[in-house]
């Protein structure tokens, strides 16, 4: 076997990372038996939430909800993923649990989603879980850009905090400017490829790549190739910049 000599695309800073399959690292938790987790993002290196992969090969039965104040949001990349309220999702179906849901969670043979959670911040009402899939959602014109059209997977009304949207590029279709802004990422690359800038840096990415982009960041995507990229984004959203961390 060919040594790989060290290397990687992943790259962790300060205030931004790009996290790339070929440096996943498998584990196994206690919570999540019969899985294997590969998480991307974390505390740790300076985010406010945690996202990751999980799959199984021989499938899950009753896991148990995430721990107390903490909001759950999956995406099945592939297989089903059920819960025990009844609720059944396919390749692109997703959930957002807010804290204190009950549902457990199930998984068929050769699973594999996606894991995003945080310390949920409540303003008024906690909202209901929501449960849909990617293909039944309307898109919209990001700032009246038609090459570049978002999804947004949770309703927007003030009780959610935080926002996980798919951003759809047409080939050669670019963010308008350099976004810098208070609110943090974290990205799943699904589809096509591109340069993504964060910071001071340019780094090609496809599908697969995940980034966390911290707050602040200066971050700008164009599209390459000649097929239409995809990525899913959270944001944390309907929060001060004041709220404590
Ligand atoms: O919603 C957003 O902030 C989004 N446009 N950011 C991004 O794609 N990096
Ligand atoms: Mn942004």
């Amino acid at each position: 076997m060919t040594p790989n000599f060290g290397q990687t695309r992943s790259d962790i800073r300060r205030n931004h990372a790009l996290l790339t399959p070929e440096s996943h690292e498998w584990i196994t938790q206690p919570d999540w038996p019969g899985s294997e987790l590969a998480f991307l993002i974390s505390p740790d290196m300076g985010a406010n939430f945690a996202m990751g992969l999980v799959r199984s090969a021989e499938g899950l039965t009753d896991i148990a909800p995430a721990a107390q104040g903490i909001a759950r949001f999956v995406f099945v990349l592939d297989g089903e993923v059920t819960f025990s309220t009844g609720q059944t999702l396919g390749a692109e179906g997703y959930a957002f649990l807010p804290p204190e849901t009950e549902a457990t969670l199930g998984a068929s043979a050769g699973v594999t989603f996606l894991l995003m959670e945080w310390r949920f911040v409540p303003r008024g009402e906690i909202p209901a879980p929501v449960f849909g899939k990617v293909s039944d959602i309307e898109g919209t014109p990001l700032r009246g850009d038609d090459w570049l059209i978002v999804q947004k997977m949770l309703p927007t009304d003030a009780g959610f905090d935080g926002e996980v949207n798919i951003m759809n590029f047409h080939p050669g279709a670019s963010l308008a400017y350099v976004e810098t802004h208070f609110m943090e990422h974290g990205l799943l690359m699904l589809d096509g490829g591109g340069v993504y800038r964060l910071d001071d840096q340019w780094y090609p990415v496809g599908k697969g790549d995940a980034i966390w982009m911290g707050p602040h960041v200066p971050q700008w995507f164009g599209a390459l190739g000649r097929v239409p990229s995809r990525y899913l984004i959270y944001k944390n959203y309907n929060r001060s910049p004041l709220d404590a961390r």
